[in-house]
């Protein structure tokens, strides 16, 4: 059964490291599979949109995610590789790791990433808006690199949009 992994906070020297590459021949080792469903797990009782290995101070290169909107499935994506970026914009973002916060940065609005899928399959997965977002801030994640290093006007999350983002799941709703 998954279970609801701790996540940590910034200040956390894991959150800091860049994350190893993850052995493909790891990936169906039933204690592997186990820590993926136990990111989605953790990921959903948040609530969050995504959630990367270091949050669960597991230093390995990949992350699950789920925006939860009608055109896109939960993923997990191991070892991704950003394949496109472009339409620089500013978003306004928050992490699970630095709860209450939400601040302003620059990210791509349409982006295209590959990797392997937790059956050790190659995967490209593409899209805009927080799908984009959300897809560059869990590679962040996996090069210790928190999005409040580069965010401008970093704030306490005070109105509800910035509450809604600040707590994560409901940031679609934007
Ligand atoms: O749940 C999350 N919501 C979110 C909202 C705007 C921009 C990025 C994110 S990712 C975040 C979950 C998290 O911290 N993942 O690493
Ligand atoms: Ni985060």
């Amino acid at each position: 059964m998954p279970y609801i992994r701790e996540i940590i906070q910034d200040g956390h020297p894991t959150l800091r490291k860049v994350a190893k590459k993850v052995d493909p021949k790891e990936i169906s080792d039933p204690l592997f599979q186990q820590l993926i469903d136990d990111m989605f797990e953790t990921m959903y009782a948040a609530p969050g949109v995504g959630l990367a290995a270091p949050q669960v101070n597991v230093s390995k290169r990949f992350f699950v995610m789920d925006i939860q909107d009608d055109e896109t499935e939960p993923a997990v994506v191991i070892n991704p590789k950003i394949e496109l970026a472009e339409e620089e914009i500013e978003m306004t973002e928050g992490c699970l790791s630095v709860p209450g916060y939400v601040g302003e940065i620059a990210r791509f609005n349409h982006v295209a990433v590959s990797g392997l899928d937790r059956n050790g399959q190659k995967i490209r997965l593409e899209g805009r808006g927080l799908f984009a977002q959300c897809l560059q801030h869990e590679i962040d994640h996996l090069n210790g690199v928190l999005y409040i290093d580069r965010a401008q006007n970093l704030r306490k999350a005070e109105t509800e949009e910035e509450q809604a983002i600040a707590d994560a799941a409901q940031a679609q709703a934007y």
